[in-house]
C-alpha cells in the first residue's frame, strides 16, 4: 500500500502526447452548391474554399481538421457518431436544412462529449421565421450566424480556445 503523496501521473508516450487534436467540420444540405447558391446570401466562397479556410485556422492551433458534406440527414449522424468514435476534439456544424427538423441529429450531438459549435452563414433570425428555431443550438456550446464564411473560422478560434489549443508561433 502506498502512503500519502500523490498518485503518479499515468504514463503517456510522447507520440501519443503529440498527436494533434481533430476537429469535425460538418455541413449539411445544400452548402455543396455555396457560390452558385443565392450568392447574395450566401456569398461568393466555394465549400472548397470555406475548407481552405477551416484547415488554414485550424493549423495555426495545430488542430487537424475532418472536413464533410452531405445532403443526407443519415450520413451526418453517422459523422457525428464517427467523431465522437474518434475522440474528436471538437465538432463544427452547419445543419443547413436540418437545423429545424432534425430530431436525429440533435439525438447524435447529445452523446457528443466534445464541444459542439452550430455555425451559419447568413443571419438566420433575420430571415424567415422558420429558420429561427434551431434543435441543434440546445446542445451547442456557442452558436456563430451572420459573418458569411468567416463564421467558420471564428468557430474554430473560439473551439481552439475551449480546448486550450494554443496559436503557434511564427
Ligand atoms: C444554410 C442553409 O442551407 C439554410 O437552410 C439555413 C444556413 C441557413 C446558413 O446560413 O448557413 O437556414
Amino acid at each position: 500500500m502506498r502512503c500519502g503523496g500523490h498518485a503518479p501521473a499515468p504514463f503517456v508516450p510522447a507520440a501519443v502526447r503529440e498527436m494533434p487534436k481533430t476537429v469535425y467540420v460538418l455541413n449539411g444540405p445544400n452548402l455543396n452548391l455555396l457560390g452558385t447558391r443565392e450568392p447574395e446570401l450566401y456569398g461568393r466562397a466555394t465549400l472548397a474554399e470555406v475548407e481552405k479556410l477551416c484547415r488554414a485556422t485550424a493549423q495555426r492551433f495545430g488542430l487537424v481538421v475532418e472536413f464533410r458534406q452531405s445532403n443526407h440527414e443519415g450520413e451526418i449522424v453517422d459523422w457525428i457518431q464517427e467523431a465522437r468514435a474518434e475522440k474528436a476534439a471538437g465538432l463544427i456544424l452547419n445543419p443547413a436544412g436540418y437545423t429545424t427538423t432534425s430530431i436525429a441529429i440533435l439525438d447524435a450531438l447529445h452523446t457528443m462529449e466534445a464541444p459542439v459549435i452550430e455555425v451559419h452563414i447568413t443571419n438566420i433570425h433575420a430571415r424567415e421565421s422558420f429558420r429561427r428555431h434551431s434543435y441543434v443550438s440546445r446542445v451547442a456550446r456557442a452558436v456563430i450566424c451572420g459573418f458569411g464564411i468567416e463564421g467558420y473560422a471564428l468557430a474554430i478560434t473560439g473551439l481552439a480556445a475551449l480546448i486550450g489549443a494554443e496559436a503557434r508561433k511564427g
